[in-house]
């Protein structure tokens, strides 16, 4: 079969290509990716050696562009991971988050209307639950779990979240959901908190902790995400919303404890900075749906991807020393600039 994968240059995305790639090397994979900031083609270059796998820069919202690569390639299935990911960005900016990833998911929808697909799938996230208190480690996300989002990024995945549903139920397009915690591993562009704290602590530079960094989060290695949605795609229910998270819940300051001790890094590197605004305090998932009808578990145990994660990040200093450049380096100034000078007051 033909998969469209949308966002494939991305940090999710591309190790979704590459674990296809191997686990089914008789599907053909079409990539589109509008290469901003976050994409990078040369993250894909094993992949465009293969035979079966096709790359074209469209951005998911040109229609035009959209539909005549349906009409050309006739997708079976299409998985959207194309989106504005970054929470801080999106506190910016938020534009550019509803148009793509709500305007975005429209056309693709509308699309994969007008050329039937068997699977429309969409890479949602647990932040559209919005957040859980730190005093209550009973609670967890389920599918059940009302929406109820903090920033514009998770609004705008919610309102993509709605649509899709709409799509489904008005239009009986063929749809599922997946809802996953955070990911690390290879690929993660260096603005997320892992990759940023590792290519900082490398060079020397100040470890930005938000607040006292008591935040919690669930995660994941990318591997095990790719996992889930490949079985998604193949035995779960049309319809059907699955979490996706392996119940390791770390303290962000942790995090930066084991990436410092990890590189032989001083403590005295973590600084401390202003709060992101509407920061959600904890994000906890529960995948017993993903577990009981799918059998997805997770892998890979956290010591084990985290020490992977930082080998795979020295091994590949040319892959993000040209990110932490140029662009990269003027959004560094203008998020941190502010926050590391007052710190330092
Ligand atoms: O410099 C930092 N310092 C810091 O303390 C950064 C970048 C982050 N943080 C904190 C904020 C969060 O509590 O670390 C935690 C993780 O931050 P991010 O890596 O930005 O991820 P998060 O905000 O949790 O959102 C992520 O998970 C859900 C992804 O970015 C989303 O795209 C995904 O949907």
């Amino acid at each position: 079969m033909t998969i469209l994968v949308t966002g494939g240059a991305g940090f999710i995305g591309a190790n979704f290509i590459y674990y296809e790639l191997k686990a089914h090397p008789e599907d053909r994979i079409v990539c589109i990716d509008k290469l901003t900031y976050a994409g990078n083609l040369e993250t894909l270059q094993e992949a465009l050696k293969h035979p079966s796998f096709r790359f074209e820069k469209i951005d998911i919202c040109d229609r035009k562009a959209v539909f005549a690569l349906f009409e050309e390639e006739r997708p079976d299935v299409v998985v959207n991971f194309a989106a504005e990911s970054h929470v801080d960005r999106s506190i910016e900016d938020p534009g550019i988050f509803l148009t793509t990833n709500i305007l975005g998911t429209q056309v693709l929808m509308d699309a994969s209307r007008a050329y039937p697909v068997k699977r429309y799938h969409q890479v949602s996230t647990d932040e559209v639950y919005g957040d859980l208190p730190l005093d209550r480690p009973d609670l967890f996300f389920t599918e059940e779990t009302p929406i109820k989002t903090s920033s514009p990024y998770s609004s705008s995945k919610a309102g993509a979240d709605l649509l899709v549903n709409a799509y489904h139920r008005t239009f009986g397009l063929p749809t599922t959901i997946s809802r996953c915690s955070n990911n690390y591993g290879p690929y993660q562009f260096p603005e997320k908190l892992i990759p940023l704290m590792i290519s900082n602590a490398r060079a020397d530079k100040p470890l930005p902790v938000y607040g006292e960094g008591l935040n919690v989060r669930d995660w994941l290695y990318v591997e095990d995400h790719c996992r889930a949605i490949d079985l998604i795609l193949r035995k779960g229910k049309v319809g059907e919303v699955y979490n996706i998270g392996g119940h390791n819940e770390m303290k962000n300051i942790d995090i930066v404890r084991i990436i410092c001790a990890a590189l032989h890094k001083p403590e005295s590197l973590i600084t401390h900075v202003t709060d992101r605004k509407g920061h959600d305090m904890r994000y906890a998932i529960d995948p017993t749906k993903i577990h009981e009808e799918l059998g997805w578990l997770p892998e890979t145990k956290f010591k084990d991807g985290i020490q992977k994660t930082i080998v795979w990040y020295l091994e590949h200093k040319d892959w993000w020393e040209r990110i932490v450049s140029g662009e990269y380096r003027n959004y560094f100034e203008k998020m941190y600039g502010e926050r590391l000078q007052s710190a330092r007051n």
